[in-house]
């Protein structure tokens, strides 16, 4: 069998279908965290990658950043109207990459609670179409915690999102779990989204382009779970639940080797930070992640990952702006799957883990 990769013809308004498509990674910016961002810049001291991005996106004339910016800031009529022209029925926004996670710490908290309450109303504005996640600062892990309580018991909404590392630190690092104990306590699902590259792994992708969301966002973000994983942190919170973007961040595709990689050095006790865990990688895996399809509308890709993870597991995502194309969501409602693995995919599984309806 050839595995063809799909042509994006010319877009088309997609057709009536009997489910909802629920898109479950799509970005905004609050204005004033933009503001902020700007005096970062000005300031000149800032993290490479960050600058790479967000400094990118905020000066460039290119047509796609100037789309993009335009796009982030809106909650409403220019949001709703893209969603329309796409089919999206519901968005679930979380605050773009990278957040809060590069602002010193007291200014991370307080920025995420302000952030969380715009979101929340924008929410209360469009509650048939939109849905939030929670914005945490992890460089302070008890306000994190108190945070997600917030956002769950007073501002209804049901996930977590983090922008990986937090100025190099991985979530892998004990001092940060009072975060995944909040999650789980709270049935609150960590979206464990790409952030720029921190210092040390930047150049060697940045050199040749391959830093941003074409590589290095899936790569470190790959790393992040991994790390999370082997340090054993759904043995100590066997029910948090957290979810990947870009098709598990290739991940399932390397579940084979990991398993037998990490089986072997567990073994040879090459390495003190290896640990023995309860049960295989591949399995945390498939009993504590979710996966969305962000950037990737290949119907092959998006099979083996069902296969390997089980229908219920993984859900659509555009991952608006930075992948607003119209025409995906034809490929996508045309794949070759029963109706009602369709409609986990476009619309139930999404409805569970967010709980939307
Ligand atoms: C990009 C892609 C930027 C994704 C993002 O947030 C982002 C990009 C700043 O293309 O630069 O979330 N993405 O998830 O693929
Ligand atoms: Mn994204």
């Amino acid at each position: 069998m050839e595995l063809k990769m799909p042509d994006l013809g010319q877009p088309h308004a997609p057709q009536k279908v009997p489910y909802l498509r629920i898109a479950t990674e799509e970005a905004w910016a609050p204005r004033d965290m933009l503001d902020l961002y700007r005096k970062l810049f000005e300031r000149g001291d800032v993290d490479p990658g960050f600058h790479g991005l967000m400094g990118f996106y905020m000066s460039s004339p290119s047509e796609r950043a100037q789309h993009i910016m335009r796009c982030l800031v809106d909650l409403d009529e220019l949001r709703l109207q893209h969603m329309d022209a796409a089919g999206v029925d519901k968005a679930v926004v979380a605050i773009t990459s990278p957040g809060v996670q590069v602002m010193d710490r007291a200014t991370a908290v307080s920025f995420a609670r302000t952030a969380n309450d715009e979101l929340a109303e924008a929410v209360r504005r469009h509650p048939t179409r939109l849905a939030g996640m929670i914005a945490i600062a992890p460089q302070d892990p008890v306000a994190a915690a108190k945070e997600i309580e917030r956002g769950v018991t007073r501002l209804g909404m049901n996930a977590v999102i983090i922008n990986s590392h937090t100025q190099g630190e991985y979530l892998s690092d004990a001092k940060f779990w009072d975060i995944f104990a909040a999650a789980e306590a709270h049935d609150a699902p960590i979206y464990l989204h790409p952030n720029a590259l921190p210092p040390g792994m930047l150049p060697y992708f940045q050199e040749a382009g391959l830093d941003g969301a074409i590589y290095g966002f899936g790569v470190e973000t790959g790393l992040h779970a991994l790390r999370i994983i082997t340090a054993g942190v759904f043995d100590r919170f066997p029910k948090l639940r957290m979810i990947l973007g870009h098709m598990g961040e290739a991940l399932p595709f390397w579940a084979y080797r990991l398993d037998y990689m990490h089986q072997a050095t567990v073994r040879s006790k090459r390495y003190e930070s290896v640990k023995p865990l309860a049960k295989r990688p591949s399995d945390y895996l498939r009993e504590n992640f979710y996966i969305t399809n962000s950037g990737v509308a290949w119907e092959h890709a998006i099979k083996f990952t069902q296969a390997f993870m089980g229908v219920d597991r993984v859900m659509y995502a555009m991952d608006y702006p930075y992948q607003y194309a119209v025409d995906e969501v034809n490929l996508l409602d045309a794949m070759d799957l029963p109706l009602e693995h369709k409609r986990q995919f476009f619309q139930s599984n999404a409805e569970a883990v967010f709980k939307l309806a």
